[in-house]
């Protein structure tokens, strides 16, 4: 038996099996039926093969909807429920997607694995990047990224992925674009002098590494960003950009385990964090899509995180950091950013040499010991003002940072000397211990 969808079918005869639309009776065919689909033809909505058995791929709504299944015990039948977005397919929720919506069921077996191979149309790519495609799977209402394995062919206009588990089969499924743009601005007070840029000596002395330099602890970032020569004469230093995703959605508990994509990337002069070409804003794959937190960490600042950010179906996150109200504080913890001088921005915190998320006393030992060693001019945590050099601009600036008020530029001792401030004296003076980051660890 032969079903043509028009005058040029592609015609497969693998098994039986029994077709049909959402509501409408499905249409079963015999034991060893043959389809036949046109080119731009396919079958929406529920297609399901019987007689199903581990091995060879088997086609479904049309020629690039296969599945395979291997290992454990087989199913004796596979369903697929495919809705393009002609037929008002749209995966749940708003995120950013392909308009084409994927469902599977199988009747028995367990224990196996599925291979899966889903098509689209490129009229249902909306603001997706054909050629970053990949499947993600809907896990208790958030929506989890499959980077790998993946294989894609954007003139067959199919995306696969491998080894599903049951349980990950018996989810929703839908294509997306992981690729992500974070829109971010930042500053660090210790490249800050009076503004309105920060310093670029280290970048203008040679001293800025080609290679991305959060490799160690605590950072820990093993990602392989680098340059052949440092792109732009603006950039500051390396940063590192995160996006966390917490499962509560609450700040609080967006640890670095709830990180869904990270990046090394470029701050420059004016506070724009750019990527490896050194002028367009930094872009990373991340694996789950949501409501998202945005951290901004440097080597020798403490780390900032945005509030809420919401999540979109466009693929970019925005937050400038040069805010205090876009910046998410700790309540139990001093201000997250401190005003920079003759400014009203405000800039990450300085003076963590080292890496410990405090500036505190040991950090001015650090720096002091650093200076009462013959050290060359260069790339040092020590160095927290960015001058490439490690003098007492650089403790007087960690000194700075522990004896300021809250987000105050002012000294502590300035602050508390006048007596009838509205900040009650007590409240001051807690604030002008050590500062800690408020992004949680
Ligand atoms: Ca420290
Ligand atoms: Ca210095």
């Amino acid at each position: 038996m032969t079903i043509s969808f028009g005058p040029v079918p592609r015609k497969y005869s693998d098994g039986p099996a029994m077709i049909g639309v959402d509501h409408f009776p499905s249409v079963r065919l015999p034991v060893a039926a043959t389809f036949a689909f046109n080119a731009g033809k396919e079958i929406v909505g529920k297609v399901r093969r019987t007689g199903w058995t581990n091995g060879a791929a088997r086609v479904f709504n049309q020629p690039n909807m296969l599945i395979t299944t291997a290992g454990g015990t087989n199913p004796t039948d596979f369903t697929v429920t495919m809705i393009p977005q002609t037929a008002g397919g749209d995966p749940t929720g708003a995120e950013r997607e392909v308009k084409r919506k994927f469902l599977f069921a199988q009747t028995g077996g367990t224990g196996f694995t599925t291979d899966v191979r889903m098509p689209y149309l490129d009229a249902e790519l909306n603001t997706n990047t054909e050629g970053n495609l990949v499947t993600w799977q809907n896990v208790s209402s958030v929506w989890n990224g499959r980077l790998t394995p993946v294989t894609r062919d954007g003139a067959s206009n199919y995306v696969g992925t491998t080894g599903l588990t049951t349980t990950e089969i018996a989810n929703e499924w839908k294509l997306a674009d992981p690729k992500y743009t974070m829109n971010a601005t930042a500053m660090l007070r210790g490249a800050w002098t009076a503004g309105p840029t920060m310093t670029t000596l280290l970048n203008s002395g040679g001293y800025i590494p080609l290679s991305q330099p959060y490799n160690t602890a605590p950072f820990s970032y093993a990602g392989t960003e680098s340059v052949g020569t440092i792109p732009n004469a603006n950039i500051v230093d390396w940063v590192l950009v995160e996006l966390r995703i917490p499962v509560s959605g609450l700040p609080a508990d967006a640890t670095s385990s709830t990180i869904v994509g990270r990046k090394a990337g470029f701050l420059l002069n004016n506070g724009t964090v750019v990527d490896l070409d050194g002028t367009t804003p930094i872009s990373f794959d991340i694996n789950k899509q949501g409501a998202g937190f945005m951290v901004v960490k440097h080597r020798n600042h403490l780390a900032t995180m945005s509030n809420s950010l919401p999540s979109n179906a466009i693929g970019s996150y925005s937050n400038n950091f040069t805010a205090l109200a876009n910046v998410y504080k700790n309540p139990s913890l001093s201000d997250p950013v401190v005003l920079l001088p003759s400014s009203a921005s405000y800039g990450m915190w300085a003076g963590d040499a080292t890496k410990s998320n405090a500036v505190n006393s040991s950090d001015v030992t650090a720096i002091k010991a650093a200076i009462s060693v013959i050290t060359p001019a260069g790339y040092h945590f020590t160095d927290v003002n960015l001058s490439s050099t490690i003098n007492s601009s650089d403790v007087t600036l960690a000194k700075q940072t522990i004896s300021t008020i809250g987000s105050s530029s002012a000294p502590a001792k300035a602050a508390s000397s006048l007596g009838s401030s509205s900040t009650p004296g007590k409240a001051a003076s807690s604030q002008t211990q050590d500062k800690k980051s408020s992004v949680p660890e």
